[in-house]
């Protein structure tokens, strides 16, 4: 089990003045911030991040979605940070997600669900390398 996880405060939930309020759930939620940065994603470097979704019909949504507007990424840590984050955000689709997450607080569709969260040690791992270098981590 890792304690580290990977996140994306999503265009939809930034551009609407959300990243405070889902910052603070995440603090309040135990997490300690071990990188940040605000960013934008180009088509390409959101079509690599997402490439393990590639075969599916929503792909293209996906990638232009994502690379809309600005974002802000995260790596964060907590004991069993994967599946407690997964918690803490909620199902994919916000009408299924359970009250008091942070897609059922503002997310307004399964395209656009307000943040990502990683789904494995794995890919926390993968996903944290992707946006961050060893000096922006602390
Ligand atoms: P999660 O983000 O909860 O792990 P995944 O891995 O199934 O969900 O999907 C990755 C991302 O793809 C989602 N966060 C969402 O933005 C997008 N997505 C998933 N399903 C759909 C769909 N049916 N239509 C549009 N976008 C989708």
């Amino acid at each position: 089990m890792s304690n580290r996880t990977f996140t994306m405060i999503k265009p939809d939930a930034f551009s609407k003045g959300h990243s405070g309020g889902i910052l603070d759930m995440i603090l309040k939620s135990g997490f300690r911030i071990v990188a940040l940065k605000m960013t934008k994603l180009s088509q390409e470097k959101a079509g690599e991040f997402y490439a393990v979704h590639k075969a599916r019909p929503f792909y293209g949504e996906l990638v232009d979605f994502m690379s809309s507007g600005p974002i802000i990424a995260a790596i964060l840590e907590k004991d069993n940070a994967v599946a407690d984050f997964r918690k803490l955000i909620g199902a994919t689709d916000p009408a299924k997600a359970d009250a008091g997450t942070i897609r059922k607080l503002y997310a307004a569709s399964v395209g656009e669900n307000a943040v990502h969260g990683s789904d494995s040690d794995e890919n926390a791992k993968i996903e944290g390398d992707f946006f961050f270098s060893g000096l922006e981590r602390y």
